[in-house]
């Protein structure tokens, strides 16, 4: 844990008590503060030692110093929390997690991965490539590792932190040593009223960065193309493009698999056994920018991509049985990304649903001859069933255990195929999270090859 001695005597509110409110409770507290705690679920409270408890409509706002605010909680769409609003009024500044890390250990180097699809894979990769080659490296942020539960290290230790637009936004100071944006597709539309305020925040990430910085761009959509022309005004700093299938002077790109940079062949990903797929080869592009930008030799960035084991409920292999093999991309939760999922198979017994986001399916469409059948669940079941007609066979499964069963038994019928759960929605209807949602299905897929070998 990283003590913030920095809010040593002052007064915290923390609001928010999943994992990054709870860590937050702990290292201010460990530092000297004093720390008021809310959550509006009773659970939640009940599950925090140390702090005084106490709700933001009862709490005196002129003795608090600082809101701290977890990032699911709204900030200004669909319409701020009530306790934001209380803050406003009160002068009372609102920050987050990252914010406090920043401010406590304001010369840690840092590697800051931001973009709608491809954040944990990337960060996960640096983190290993840097660690492969022997450097201290720590990955945190929105992959799940809560910033301020890391212990403090060394001052060369590299901090490689996935931030989400939420995160963003709730830390103003941040000014990375590296800061990469993959994509901008559109996504948590609701939490930023709209593409634009969405765009601005993931903007934001970039605003500090010049002189001894490198911002990593990914420029194969037209908000990384607009990003790299504002950024060029940053007075020193290094601007290294990244794209899939298009040759640039200055950028880190990939053509039919091979990856080049400076005109230099890094690698090639044909084969890759967990980064399949034309989504990964930009995330490789990322993780080379940034490493080289760090330092590293091509050499030794080469055999840590190539032996990066890959993550969880990422186009995760769960195995395979007489021809039918299994995918879990339960991260998948907007129709971008499940669009790449499918488009890095063929002959796919796709399952899909659950809460689905505001915008259209669209970017599924063009991938959907590779889908066999698609089995529905969730509260999605009759939107994607609308949808999706004369588009593909969608079987109303109701919930993934159904959708697992029907999937294989229909894969296996046919001769074979993939059965891929890459929903294109939130969980957040049947399952605590998309991990959760990713755990049942490698539980089901695993009761299935297990009952399968025995029979
Ligand atoms: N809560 C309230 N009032 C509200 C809303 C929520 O009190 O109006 C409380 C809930 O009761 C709950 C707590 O807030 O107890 C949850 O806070 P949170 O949603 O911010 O979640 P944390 O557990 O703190 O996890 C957060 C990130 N969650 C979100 O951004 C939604 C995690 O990212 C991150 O891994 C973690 O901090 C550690 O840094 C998850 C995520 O879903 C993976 N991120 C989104 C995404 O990737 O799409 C952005």
């Amino acid at each position: 844990m990283i003590p913030l001695t920095i809010c040593k005597d002052r007064t915290l509110l923390v609001l928010g008590l999943g994992r990054s409110g709870r860590s937050t409770v702990a290292a201010a507290l460990a530092g000297g503060a004093r720390v008021i705690a809310w959550d509006d679920s009773a659970e939640a409270r009940a599950e925090v030692s140390g702090a005084e408890i106490s709700a933001p409509d009862q709490v005196d706002w002129s003795a608090i110093d600082m809101l701290v605010l977890a990032p699911g909680i709204p900030l200004t769409h669909p319409e701020p929390h009530p306790a934001v609003v209380a803050a406003r009024d009160a002068g009372v500044e609102i920050i987050g997690d990252i914010e406090l890390f920043v401010r406590q250990m304001p010369q840690a180097r840092i590697v800051a991965v931001t973009g709608t699809n491809g954040k944990s894979t990337t960060t996960a990769m640096i983190g290993h490539v840097l660690q492969s080659a022997g450097l201290d490296a720590t990955v945190a942020g929105n992959i799940g590792v809560p910033v301020l539960e890391l212990e403090p290290g060394e001052a060369d230790r590299v901090h490689v932190l996935e931030l989400s637009s939420y995160q963003i936004d709730l830390t103003p100071s941040i000014r990375p040593e590296v800061g990469i944006l993959l994509n901008i597709s559109p996504d948590h539309l609701d939490r930023h009223g709209g593409m634009a305020g969405y765009v601005e925040v993931k903007r934001k990430l970039f605003a500090r960065m010049d002189t001894g910085c490198t911002a990593v761009i990914g420029i194969d959509d037209r908000y990384g193309r607009d990003l790299v022309e504002i950024l060029s005004g940053n007075p020193g700093l290094a601007l290294r493009p990244i794209a899939v299938g298009r040759p640039r002077p200055g950028s880190v790109y990939v053509l039919e698999g091979r990856v080049f940079a400076d005109g230099l062949h890094i690698m090639d990903l044909s084969g890759h056994p967990t980064l399949p797929g034309k989504h990964n080869q930009q995330n490789v592009a990322a993780a080379v920018a940034a490493c080289l930008a760090l330092g590293l030799g091509a050499a030794k960035i080469a055999a840590g991509i190539g032996s990066f084991p890959g993550l969880p409920h990422r186009i995760e292999r769960l195995g395979e049985r007489d021809g039918v093999s299994f995918y879990n991309d339960s991260k998948a939760t907007n129709p971008e990304a499940a669009a790449r999922a499918l488009a890095s198979f063929e002959r796919i017994y796709w399952i899909a649903g659950g809460v689905p986001k505001d915008g259209p399916l669209t970017p599924v469409l063009p991938f959907l001859d590779r889908v066999a059948r698609t089995y529905l669940i969730g509260a999605a079941e009759a939107r994607f069933a609308v949808e999706l007609s004369g588009c593909t066979d969608c079987v109303p499964s109701g919930n993934l255990a159904r959708a697992v069963t029907q999937a294989a038994g229909d894969a296996q019928a046919d001769g074979g195929g993939v059965v891929l759960l890459s929903p294109a929605c939130a969980s957040f209807d049947q399952f605590a999270n998309f991990e959760a949602r990713g755990d049942a299905f490698r539980a089901l897929v695993n009761d299935l090859l297990e009952a399968e070998a025995g029979s």
